[in-house]
């Protein structure tokens, strides 16, 4: 019972470290498709850009929990913005496909350069994540 309990405890602690040090961040750049993944807790987040250009492209979002099951969530929305610039932010919620990944497409990275994308993440007991994406698309 006291083992369980400390167990508890112990999760809770590492819910909060996670909240505290905030997005994982992870880096490439662009080739026909930006591939990052973004880890927090047990879960896994891929994300996809392609073709990877300025203008239209198609955004693709994979979650997997800890024991590599695709965890589709409740609700998944996208949000770009260049970190050196002042254009703002755009948003775009994603579309929940039958196998449990989303996906949208739009023009949300109208230009050359570094780029952040941020997915705001649900899951299914209505947890939410923030999974950080910095990436660089060429002209
Ligand atoms: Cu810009």
């Amino acid at each position: 019972m006291v083992n369980i309990r400390v167990l508890k405890i112990g999760v809770l602690l590492a819910i909060l470290l996670v909240g505290v040090v905030g997005c994982g961040t992870n880096e490439t750049t662009a080739t026909s498709t930006v591939k990052l993944q973004s880890i927090q807790e047990q879960y896994k987040a891929d994300f996809e850009v392609t073709p990877a250009v300025p203008g239209v492209n198609t955004y693709k979002v994979t979650i997997t929990d800890g024991k590599n099951q695709i965890s589709s969530g409740k609700e998944a929305v996208l949000t770009f913005e260049m970190l050196n610039m002042k254009h703002g932010k755009s948003e775009k919620v994603l579309t929940l496909k039958k196998d449990g990944t989303w996906e949208a497409e739009g023009p949300h990275i109208m230009m050359p350069g570094s780029w952040q994308a941020s997915l705001h993440w649900t899951e299914n007991e209505g947890q939410a994540h923030v999974f950080t994406y910095n990436f660089e698309i060429e002209n």
